[in-house]
């Protein structure tokens, strides 16, 4: 059964020229791009995108980096494709992230890095519909 997720390479990761480098690491791993977009989101979009964090500190901090520049969308398709990326992305702190993953290779600090991807099937319906609406 295939499962779809949300892939963001966040404003970092472009900015630093890393989407070439994270659209090899999901083809490399067999999973299928099915849609992709570069955008700047809105406030409001960020907003309803990180939704679960709004009573967060750093929802603020989060919110203005999302929005500050040009990422790149993509819903990824696969055999439990959200357990899949987030695999390859490693853990959200890039310190502790394991070496060999998006993360662990290239990033250190926890708000820049450099990919999202959804934590659960649920969460990847809300977000593809939030970025992708015509998939549905
Ligand atoms: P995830 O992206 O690995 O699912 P979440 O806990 O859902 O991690 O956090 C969403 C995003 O918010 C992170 O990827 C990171 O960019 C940012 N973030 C998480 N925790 C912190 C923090 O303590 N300070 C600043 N930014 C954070």
């Amino acid at each position: 059964m295939s499962e779809r997720t949300l892939v963001l390479v966040k404003p970092d990761g472009v900015r630093r020229g890393l989407v070439g480098d994270v659209i090899a690491r999901i083809e490399r791993k067999g999973l299928k791009i099915v849609a992709l977009e570069l955008r700047t989101l809105s406030a409001e979009t960020a907003e309803q995108h990180y939704e679960e964090h709004r009573a967060k500190p750093f929802f603020g901090s989060l919110v203005e980096f999302i929005t500050g520049g040009p990422l790149v969308a993509l819903v990824v398709e696969g055999p439990r494709a959200v357990e899949a990326f987030r695999g390859l992305a490693g853990a959200t702190d890039p310190v502790s992230a394991a070496p060999g993953t998006i993360r662990g290779d290239h990033a250190l600090e926890i708000q820049e890095n450099i990919v999202h991807g959804s934590d659960s099937t649920d969460s990847a319906e809300r977000e593809i519909k939030l970025f992708f609406p015509d998939l549905f």
